[in-house]
C-alpha cells in the first residue's frame, strides 16, 4: 500500500487561500455599513481583504441591471434573474483566482439574494437555483437579520425596484427557506459595534481556517 501521509502533509498547504465571506440580508439590513468596516479591520490585521458586491454594476450585464432596479428599463422576471446570475459568472475565474491567491473576499450579497428575491416574485426555488450551480460557494454566509418594517423604517428606502415592505416580507421568508448549515444569523437590530464585533469573531475564525488549507467547492453542494 502506497504511503499518503506525505501527500496529506502537502494539502493542506496546497489549499491554503483567502475566504470567501458573504453578507445577505433585506435591503437597508446594514450590509453595505458592515462589509465595509469588516474589511477595513481584516486589513489592519494584515489579511489582503477585497470587499466586493453583487450587483457589480460597473459591468456591461451591470449596467443593464441597474437601468433596471432603477425603473429605467422593463425585462421579464426570468431574464433579469439570469442576467444577475451573468453577473456573478463574469466574475467567476477572478473570484477563484484572488482567493488562491491568499486574498478574503467580503462580498455584500450573492445567488442567496439572486434565489430570494427571484423567488419572492412567484418564480419556482429550484429554476432559479439551477443557474448558480457550479459558482463557488462562501465558506460562510452572514445574514444581517431585520424584521422588515425596521428596515424600512432605517431613512426609508431608495425608491429601487424591490424596495418595498410587502415585497421585502416575501423576500425575508425566501431567505429562511434558504439558510443552511454554513450561515451565522446576527440580530441586525443590536447596535452597530455589537454587530460589527460579531461579525469580526466568527470572519477572523473562517479566515484562518482557509488559510490553514480548505478546498474550494461549489454551490449548492453544501
Ligand atoms: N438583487 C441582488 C437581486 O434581485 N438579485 C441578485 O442576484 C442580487 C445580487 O438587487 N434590492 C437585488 C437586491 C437589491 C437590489 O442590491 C440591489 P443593492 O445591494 O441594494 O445594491
Ligand atoms: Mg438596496
Amino acid at each position: 500500500m502506497a504511503d499518503n501521509s506525505h501527500n496529506c502533509s502537502l494539502r493542506g498547504k496546497e489549499d491554503s487561500r483567502g475566504a470567501l465571506v458573504v453578507l445577505e440580508g433585506l435591503d437597508r439590513c446594514g450590509k453595505t455599513t458592515q462589509s465595509t468596516r469588516l474589511v477595513k479591520h481584516l486589513e489592519s490585521l494584515g489579511y489582503s481583504t477585497e470587499l466586493w458586491r453583487y450587483p457589480d454594476r460597473t459591468t456591461s450585464v451591470g449596467q443593464m441591471i441597474s437601468s433596471y432596479l432603477s425603473n429605467k428599463s422593463q425585462l421579464d422576471d426570468r431574464t433579469i434573474h439570469l442576467l444577475f446570475s451573468a453577473n456573478r459568472w463574469e466574475k467567476r475565474s477572478l473570484m477563484e483566482t484572488k482567493l488562491k491567491s491568499g486574498t478574503t473576499l467580503v462580498v455584500d450579497r450573492y445567488s442567496y439574494s439572486g434565489v430570494a428575491f427571484s423567488s419572492a416574485k412567484g418564480l419556482d426555488m429550484e429554476w432559479c437555483k439551477a443557474p448558480e450551480i457550479g459558482l463557488l460557494a462562501p465558506d460562510v454566509v452572514l445574514y444581517l437579520d431585520i424584521p422588515p418594517e425596521k428596515a424600512a423604517e432605517r431613512g426609508g428606502y431608495g425608491g429601487e425596484r424591490y424596495e418595498q415592505l410587502e415585497f421585502q416580507k416575501k423576500v425575508g421568508q425566501r431567505y429562511k427557506d434558504l439558510c443552511s448549515a454554513n450561515w451565522k444569523v446576527i440580530d441586525a437590530c443590536s447596535t452597530m459595534e455589537e454587530v460589527e464585533k460579531q461579525l469580526q469573531e466568527i470572519v477572523l475564525d473562517c479566515v484562518k481556517t482557509c488559510q490553514e488549507g480548505k478546498p474550494l467547492s461549489c454551490l449548492w453542494s453544501c
